[in-house]
């Protein structure tokens, strides 16, 4: 093991099944909501405007200045995230602007000092638990706000001249910008009761550091799991050891094209995806993924062993917008008939076959094997190699018999109503022998 990974097994000091048992609600809930949400969202155009646009921090001040979200009801918030059948919720507490949502007593840059005029990060995590969710917070490990946070490829202030770098970074002492980040972080795991998961973002190790040792990530780690013992973490702290150092990898905007491992072992995962292409609020994007496409996000995430954490980006007045809120509805409205396809179930035993235009879940205590149809109309859809091992069949949004028959060929099949049943994605559910 290296030095590193080996420090680390002495922070995740737990057998596999106690790490399985600390992450089984994550895992069997399937379903969360990731929001950003910070003073990008007034510029409205991505939450990486200050880098894009290379905004100085009296270009960006404006933004803290009129920053006032008077519309803002996280109870609202978590009613739309529990009404779509989302189960955890997981907030930006500071983005890599290095504004804070939350009353840090280590920094002047936060919510308390703008006309919201309170610690939005408290009544975040009432509101969501008070909804039945469990809760988690992002935190950037990046910030182009703190005065010791060095200047690098990615900051807003970088140089065209390569040169100029180290005159620039003349002051800045990132020992300084670790405790700054240690500080904030033992704030969060302090203040606000039991923390479901932290969502560290993200490292990029180079020559200019921001791997492990910028973050002090073995320290923080260290402090995490003795402040909120039961906590999940994510793997963006550059360390090494199981899921990538974390307790489940990150895959981000795209789908993995089958459970990932590490040494050969299924390990795991959560993806991480938007609506649009942006994180935080973008008012004129135009690219939004349909309500089917989110489905199968989620139901192929669940079919591939893991969970999808869908993001929202609130508005600066504090509301999710109405794309967002037809999204999440649309979403609801499918779970509330066909969440038992996702709650509990991940990837079906191998030895079954998958029929094509379908998605499989499984459920390992119920023994109940899910089938998303794709596409339709059918009449008939066969199972292969099922004979003999289907006890009954139904549509699991109206609990109507599937009739089904063996075939010749060792198959079940199922016979299905020629016209598609009114639900977005039909889901039979098989009651296995
Ligand atoms: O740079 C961030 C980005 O803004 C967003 O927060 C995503 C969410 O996973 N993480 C980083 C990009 O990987």
């Amino acid at each position: 093991l290296s030095q590193v990974q080996a420090q680390e097994k002495k922070i995740f000091n737990e057998t596999d099944q106690q790490k399985e048992q600390r992450l089984s609600w994550w895992t069997h809930d399937r379903f969360g909501m990731f929001i950003h949400w910070g003073l990008y969202s007034l510029p409205a155009r991505h939450e990486w405007v200050k880098n894009r646009e290379r905004l100085t921090d009296s270009a960006y001040q404006p933004y803290f200045d009129r920053f006032n979200p008077d519309l803002y009801n996280p109870r609202e918030w978590a009613r739309m995230a529990r009404e779509a059948g989302m189960k955890y919720a997981v907030i930006t507490t500071k983005h890599h602007e290095g504004f804070c949502l939350f009353d840090s007593k280590f920094t002047t840059y936060k919510a308390t000092n703008t006309a919201a005029g309170k610690d939005l990060i408290k009544e975040w995590v009432d509101a969501f638990r008070a909804e039945g969710l469990k809760v988690g917070f992002y935190y950037s490990l990046i910030d182009w706000h703190h005065p010791d946070f060095t200047i690098d490829e990615m900051h807003p202030q970088r140089p065209t001249d390569p040169k100029k770098y180290e005159q620039l970074n003349k002051g800045r002492d990132m020992a300084k910008y670790r405790t700054y980040l240690y500080n904030q972080v033992k704030e969060l795991m302090t203040n606000y009761g039991k923390i479901d998961m932290l969502w560290t973002d993200f490292s990029y190790p180079g020559e200019h550091g921001k791997g492990h040792e910028d973050w002090g990530s073995i320290e923080l780690l260290k402090m995490v799991r003795k402040l909120q013992p039961g906590i999940i973490v994510n793997n963006r702290l550059d360390l090494e050891s199981y899921a990538d150092g974390g307790d489940f990898v990150t895959p981000e905007q795209y789908k993995v094209a089958s459970w990932p491992t590490k040494n050969g072992k299924r390990i795991p995962w959560e993806t991480c995806q938007t609506f649009s292409g942006s994180w935080g609020y973008h008012r004129d994007e135009t690219s939004w993924k349909d309500n089917k496409q989110l489905l199968v996000l989620l139901i192929e995430s669940v079919s591939k062993g893991g969970n999808l954490l869908l993001n929202v980006g609130p508005t600066a007045r504090g509301l999710f917008d109405t794309r967002a809120q037809d999204r999440l509805k649309g979403m609801g409205d499918w779970m509330l008939v066909n969440g038992r396809s996702v709650y509990g179930c991940t990837q079906a035993p191998d030895h079954i076959k998958r029929p094509e235009n379908s998605l499989l879940t499984y459920n390992p205590a119920t023994k109940r094997l899910y089938v998303h149809l794709l596409d339709y109309p059918l009449q008939r859809f066969e199972l292969p190699d099922m004979k003999g091992k289907v006890k009954y069949a139904q549509f699991l949004h109206d609990g109507s018999e599937i009739r089904m028959s063996n075939t010749e060929g060792g198959a079940v099949a199922l016979d299905l109503p020629v016209h598609k049943p009114g639900v977005e994605i039909p889901v039979i559910e098989l009651i296995l022998e």
